[in-house]
């Protein structure tokens, strides 16, 4: 969006002018439909990467954020609904939350926004004809318009090049597509190391399973040649909330003598998602995962210590949310971003967006969708968009109230950063 038009200057001058205070929320609405969105985290992939990108009815219907939630109203065991084909699985899922109770979670509902963007029948008895309409849909370009319909230019995917099959892809050569950027996934590496050092090895890197011999050098090697071949936006793992550094065990090894240096050495920033407790019940899966507390006094040695690195950072306990923000008052090269998972709820979104907003104005990313189907993004930023008007309007008021007038240009400018440039700038694009 540009200050001026083909009307020239007197749209410019109007956009620096004084809104009116009942104008604001009318005017913020506008701005934020308007801006579209860089989002940084998602588990989306783009049509070459074949099976590996989910997408339709029923991947929508079996995201292990809905399958959490049939399990407390269905009474299928998970072991017997593992048995189950996709298909009926979905179908299992539709019945129970959408036909036999009212979807209202955040998951629920967001499969309903999906549909009515769509122009299908969110009410509908059975799944057949949204399934027709799936079928009809060519995915390259369906794709672009699923993003252009959430108001999404870009995303960033989650690469593992521990992944057998996304290595393979990788490893033949892939075309960059645009809208599509990578991020370099670690957590096989730093949080699975006993149980995947031997992918490492297969890959013809002469590591060891207790970090011994070449072991470090040949983990450089292995990141360097990753990055090479992805151009990987940032390197990323997810950690739990027992996350300790620096600490005498192998994470520290792995972090303090490859990873940081390689994100130093490649100018790339870490992120780092903290605070998830995996598996508390495995018998759910991908569903099975739950969240903790951290002690983020790790973060504040790495953002002190490593001064020269950038971390990019979202915590998955609401509890650290407010710690976070005073480490980013202290840190420059800590980016806060996200409400992470199971914060992804408006009531949360609100408190944690408002908090962000208090302590550091716009110098945060306030969200990522975490999209792992590719319709998620329709209703993820809708609802994301939704949740940050009030209170960017209610910001405003204040700011009108204590006697700093706004204009349009000003909400361009805060929309820009917190939806793109934020993350732009920290990336150095
Ligand atoms: O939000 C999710 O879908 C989680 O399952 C995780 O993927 C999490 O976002 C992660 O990236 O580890
Ligand atoms: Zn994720």
């Amino acid at each position: 969006m540009s200050r001026t038009n083909s009307s020239g200057d007197s749209d410019g001058a109007l956009a620096a002018q004084p809104i009116a205070r009942d104008q604001l929320a009318a005017a913020v609405e506008q701005v934020l439909a308007a801006t579209p969105v860089l989002d940084i985290h998602t588990h989306l992939f783009p049509a070459q990467f074949g099976e590996l990108g989910l997408w339709g009815i029923d991947d929508l219907l079996t995201y292990h954020y809905l399958e959490a939630e049939l399990f407390r109203s269905a009474s299928i065991r998970p072991e017997e609904y593992w048995e189950l084909n996709k298909t009926q699985q979905a179908d299992l899922v539709w019945r129970t939350l959408f036909l036999e109770n009212t979807p209202i979670s955040e998951a629920a509902r967001g499969v309903v926004a999906v549909l009515t963007s769509l122009g299908l029948d969110p009410g509908s008895r059975t799944l057949e004809p949204i399934r027709e309409y799936f079928r009809q849909q060519c995915i390259e370009e369906y794709i672009p318009r699923v993003l252009a319909l959430a108001g999404v230019e870009a995303v960033v995917m989650t690469n593992d090049p521990l992944d057998p099959p996304e290595a393979c892809l990788w490893e033949n050569g892939l075309n960059r597509d645009p809208q599509f950027h990578p991020a370099l996934r670690l957590d096989r590496v730093l949080n699975e190391w006993n149980t995947h050092w031997d992918r490492l090895a297969s890959q013809g890197y002469a590591v060891e399973v207790d970090a011994g011999g070449r072991t470090i050098a040949e983990l450089r090697r292995f990141l360097a040649d990753w990055i090479a071949r992805m151009h990987p936006l940032y390197l990323a793992v997810s950690l739990p909330d027992s996350f300790q550094f620096p600490v005498t065990d192998l994470r520290t090894k792995l972090l303090r003598e490859a990873v940081l240096p390689a994100c130093q050495e490649g100018n790339l920033p870490l992120a780092l998602m903290i605070g998830v407790r995996r598996q508390v019940n495995p018998a759910l899966r991908l569903a099975g995962d739950a969240a903790g507390r951290a002690d983020l006094r790790s973060l504040e040695f790495l953002c002190r210590e490593y001064p020269e690195n950038r971390f990019l950072v979202s915590v998955l306990s609401r509890e650290n949310q407010h710690e976070l923000c005073i480490y980013a008052r202290k840190f420059r090269n800590l980016m806060p971003f996200g409400c992470w998972w199971f914060l992804n709820n408006p009531s949360i979104v609100e408190e944690i967006t408002r908090e962000r907003l208090e302590m550091l104005g716009t110098s945060f990313i306030p969200q990522h969708s975490d999209a792992r189907i590719l319709e998620q993004v329709i209703y993820k930023w809708r609802n994301t968009r939704r949740t940050i008007a009030p209170i960017l309007t209610r910001t405003y008021q204040a700011l009108v109230d204590d006697g700093r007038p706004v204009s349009a240009d000003d909400m361009r400018r805060d929309a820009e950063r917190l939806f793109r440039v934020n993350f732009q700038e920290w990336m150095h694009l």
